[in-house]
């Protein structure tokens, strides 16, 4: 004699709460094998439910799992941008780059994490815009956790405040990447700084002032935290600038420019900060400088 169906359906949702994902849906399709098998009645309607909910569950995993949200890493280092909806996020990403992302004075104009890539003193720098970050992220309302492991992957975080709004705006999205355990270097960036003045320890920022979109580059890169080397080939006049995470020899500038290079490298011709005189010949483990110019010897 089966329960009877009302006490079933209570049973059914108790063994549901708190599961989610896969582990609701294995539930789920455990309760539709157990559910005594009638075409008519309450039974084959509480079939009818539990395969609802099973329908839905699907979805909702697959929609949290943002399974496409994943930004391909490009360029010597990404950058996520994060700030409440409207902060400018989206706009400076535009300035500073050329994509074109959708802009707008309502929120939520951008769904999913959008790339851009900038050339900073002559590096391509990957920019990230990380919409949708609200209160409770860290707990996965709004795909809040998906959304936290893209930044997770980053190298720095600007943080974007809107200049005519309150500073407290941002402590929102402070309080997540502290609960979330994200603690990478960052800086503040106020923004529309032509409609209201940056606050003290920000960065101000107009998407109308070209001055202070130099400014502001100035700073992503000092985030980076990277230095640059100037790669020359020998015989050549032309050098293109290399970024590497300091402290680095001339072994890591050989691995950057080529993974093989960096077994056929037995040192370098350097100019530059870290060179005694100019052209100075120096071996493998030489440590280059901020600036350098580097002709890599092999053989
Ligand atoms: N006056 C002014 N408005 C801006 C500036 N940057 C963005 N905005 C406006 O602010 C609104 C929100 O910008 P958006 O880039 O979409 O913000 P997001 O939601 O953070 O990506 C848009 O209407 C933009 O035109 C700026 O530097 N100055
Ligand atoms: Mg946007």
């Amino acid at each position: 004699m089966p329960m009877p169906h009302r006490t079933y359906k209570q049973v059914i949702k108790r063994r549901l709460v708190g599961k989610e994902g896969t582990e609701r849906i294995r539930e789920l399709r455990t309760i539709l094998a157990e559910l005594p098998g009638y075409k008519n009645g309450p039974y084959a309607d509480l079939r009818k439910w539990v395969e609802g909910e099973l329908e839905e569950t699907r979805l909702r995993k697959r929609v949290v799992h943002r399974d496409s949200i994943a930004v391909r890493r490009e360029g010597a280092a990404q950058i996520a941008f994060v700030g409440a909806p409207n902060a400018g996020k989206s706009s400076l990403l535009q300035a500073l780059s050329n994509v074109q992302i959708k802009t707008g004075d309502y929120a939520f104009t951008t769904t999913r994490p959008v790339p851009a890539l900038t050339r900073i003193r002559g590096v391509l720098v990957q920019l990230v815009e990380i919409p949708g970050l609200i209160e409770g992220a860290h707990e996965d309302r709004g795909g809040g956790r998906a959304l936290l492991g893209v930044l997770r992957g980053a190298d720095a975080i600007v943080l974007c405040h809107d200049a005519t709004t309150p500073l407290e705006e941002l402590d929102v999205i402070k309080r997540e990447l502290v609960a979330a355990g994200i603690d990478l270097p960052s800086l503040v960036v106020a923004t529309k700084t032509d409609e209201a003045p940056a606050p003290p320890g920000t960065v101000g920022v107009s998407v109308l002032d070209d001055a202070s979109l130099d400014r502001f580059r100035v700073e992503i890169w000092r985030l980076t935290g990277l230095m640059r080397v100037f790669v020359r080939r020998p015989g050549e006049e032309e050098s293109e600038p290399l970024a590497l995470h300091p402290p680095a020899s001339v072994a890591d500038v050989a691995r950057t420019i080529h993974q093989e290079l960096e077994q056929e490298c037995t040192g370098a011709r350097v100019w530059g900060d870290s060179a005694q005189f100019p052209g100075q010949r120096v071996g493998r483990t030489h440590a280059v400088a901020d600036g350098d110019t580097i002709e890599v010897l092999v053989g």
